[in-house]
């Protein structure tokens, strides 16, 4: 790859360490505008005014029916999981991913295969899967869309459709992610979504199921509450999932200024793709997608590289993280052997730079600097 001139200014080390990121928080009088309400009315939890309120919201603003809210994205992949009744099936899934997409799958009882991923995108590759759909009894595909990109997820709902089976969307990092240009919650059958502190749109911890069929979206509503029916009575054994009304608030809160942080993680997105451009290798998709700005991972070209960015970031006051690395999925014991080429050689690649709404160009620039010169060298 061609290395971009390394321009050579001198470095200004931040005076404080810069984190790979930083929550945002609301200011507190607005939190307490709404958080006075569940004071007041002495409703904390349980189906209160402001989950009502924030469900609404969500259900507006992301075009959907059936959006359950619940206490963390790891819930809403079990959920799913219990609700496509997944124990002792065979689930195929991602390597490059959270724990939580095949740990929840592991709790479930199922037996996870991993499948390969996309050179560019990071995503399962739909074509890594298609012989095993044809030689296993395999029950549903968990695909991720990584770090917000999308996957291929016309071809998921192709393959979903041709061996009737679902397509539950590990969507913890992809609320606001579009495919063809529509919200990626119009693909598939079930999409579980984390709303934990470190994302865009947060609830402190929080999550949510969304359901294209009206009845799993019932009993979901069930599960999350011990699984008592409407009449009180325990229709099947249930969780306790539910979200709070002051995580709920919170949500509320990162609604109304989601439109700003939006702004201002793409501002620094664009500024880090212009200043580290023929450096690294940014994550792709040919098809007509939108990344939001929620991570800003960058593929160097050996790993050794990127051990001495990571070095030097560190050095320079600057925190990046090697997320999905090294692999997650050593506890599960598959009953069919992965042959992983392309997650094995990319993952050690990735490294996560630092994403917040408030990080200055300056910064920016000094991370971009200090990752060209460590690969000039
Ligand atoms: N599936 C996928 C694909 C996921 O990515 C996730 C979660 C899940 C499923 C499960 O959803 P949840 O059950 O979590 O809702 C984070 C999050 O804990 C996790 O939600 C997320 N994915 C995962 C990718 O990352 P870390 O390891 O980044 O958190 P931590 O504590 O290292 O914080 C990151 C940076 O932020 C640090 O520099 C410290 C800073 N920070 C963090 C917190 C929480 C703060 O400054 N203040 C804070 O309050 O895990």
């Amino acid at each position: 790859m061609q290395q971009s001139k390394v321009v050579q200014l001198p470095l200004t080390p931040p005076k404080q360490k810069v984190l790979v990121t930083q929550p945002y928080v609301p200011s507190l009088d607005k939190y307490m505008h709404y958080v006075e309400k569940a004071f007041h009315a002495k409703w904390l939890t349980n189906d209160g005014p402001i989950l009502k309120e924030l469900t609404d919201r969500l259900k507006d603003f992301l075009g959907v029916k059936y959006l359950l809210l619940v206490s963390n994205g790891t819930a809403a992949l079990q959920l799913a999981y219990k609700i496509k009744n997944l124990s002792g099936k065979n689930v195929i899934s991602t390597p490059f991913t959270f724990p939580a997409t095949t740990t929840a799958l592991e709790w479930q009882n199922a037996n996870v295969i991993l499948s390969d991923i996309d050179r560019n995108s990071w995503n399962l590759d739909p074509h890594s899967i298609e012989q095993r759909l044809t030689d296993s009894d395999i029950s549903a595909i968990v695909p991720v869309n990584i770090f917000g990109m999308p996957c291929d997820m016309e071809a998921f709902d192709k393959l979903g459709k041709a061996h009737n089976i679902p397509i539950i969307y590990d969507s913890a990092q992809s609320m606001l992610s579009k495919y063809k240009g529509k919200s990626v919650l119009q693909y598939g059958d079930i999409h579980c979504m984390s709303f934990h502190a470190t994302k865009l749109f947060h609830t402190v911890e929080g999550g949510a199921l969304v359901f294209n069929s009206k009845e799993e979206y019932e009993r979901a509503q069930r599960l999350i509450n011990f699984g008592i029916g409407e009449n009180g009575v325990v229709e099947e054994a249930g969780i306790n999932a539910k979200m709070s009304e002051l995580h709920a608030a919170m949500g509320l809160c990162i609604l109304d200024d989601l439109p700003m942080l939006i702004e201002n993680r793409e501002r620094s997105v664009e500024q880090y793709k212009a200043a580290l451009a023929n450096s690294v290798t940014f994550q792709s998709n040919e098809q007509d997608v939108y990344t939001p700005p929620m991570y800003m991972p960058v593929k160097f070209e050996t790993e050794e590289a990127l051990l001495k960015a990571n070095e030097k970031l560190t050095l320079q006051g600057y925190s990046s993280r090697r997320y999905f690395f090294p692999k997650n999925h050593h506890f599960l014991q598959p009953s069919i052997p992965s042959v992983l080429p392309v997650s094995d050689s990319t993952s050690s690649k990735i490294l996560c730079l630092p994403l917040m709404h408030n990080l200055s160009e300056n910064h920016i620039f000094n991370i971009a600097d200090v990752i060209k010169r460590s690969i000039s060298r």
